[in-house]
């Protein structure tokens, strides 16, 4: 049985790509929730994690004796671990091209990361209305993601790829930033929003993210209290 160590589920983007991917394959796994708090070396969240990964960050996969961190690499050691269940596209252009967007969100959309973190159950459309108006690199960053999703959506797919697949699992995050912030996009990207929020893999992480109460002021920029 796998075992997944993740963060808060409302602040934690890169433990909602593992999970909602597993939960989206039907992948079997143990979930180890580790509550989020400042970041110290010597608090809870880096003690616990470190006991898994020296990386000291979530999500972790833990497979017997193998022990992968990072989520590409676990989205990489999952799609291995389950060649029937295609996680990337069969086709081999389509899976170029998914891995090629997927490892475009690992490492960039910086303004957009660091301008609208995770939040998932923040209405913070005032800040984001503010965020849209005076942060140039957030708004070029939502135009190059429209014309990422724009091409792959045109001809009416449900996902980016056809069926979901790991591209998805990587930018249902993004989906909740866009919800929260109410960033303005376009209607082909709203249905996309609308499709990916009802996938029940994401729906699931959604509502467990509401269930929780705890507030984490290292992720919380905009407000004071849940
Ligand atoms: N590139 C890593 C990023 C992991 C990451 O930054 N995780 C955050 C939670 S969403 C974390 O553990 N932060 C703790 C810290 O920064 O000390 C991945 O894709 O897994």
């Amino acid at each position: 049985m796998l075992s997944l160590y993740i963060g808060n589920k409302n602040y934690s983007s890169w433990s909602m790509r593992a999970g909602v991917l597993l939960d989206a394959f039907a992948v079997p796994y143990t979930e180890h929730a580790l509550a989020f708090d400042d970041f110290s070396a010597d608090g809870a969240f880096k003690q616990n994690i470190g006991k898994v990964s020296a990386a000291g960050k979530v999500p972790v996969l833990v497979d017997g004796d193998i022990t992968v961190w990072d989520s590409l690499a676990i989205a990489e050691y999952v799609a291995e671990s389950f060649p029937d269940k295609a996680l990337w596209p069969r086709d081999k252009a389509a899976r170029a091209h998914a891995r090629a967007i997927s490892a475009e969100m690992h490492s960039g959309f910086n303004a957009l990361r660091n301008a609208c973190p995770m939040n998932i159950d923040a209405d913070l459309a005032a800040i984001g209305q503010t965020l849209w108006q005076e942060n140039a690199a957030l708004r070029a960053d939502v135009a190059y993601l429209e014309s990422v999703w724009g091409k792959l959506l045109a001809d009416g797919r449900e996902y980016l790829f056809g069926e979901f697949c790991i591209a998805d699992a990587f930018y249902a995050p993004v989906v909740t930033r866009l919800k929260s912030y109410a960033l303005p996009v376009n209607e082909l990207t709203l249905a996309y929003m609308a499709r990916i929020q009802a996938h029940p893999a994401v729906d699931k992480w959604v509502q467990a993210a509401l269930q929780e109460q705890t507030f984490v002021a290292v992720d919380e920029p905009y407000r004071q209290h849940r």
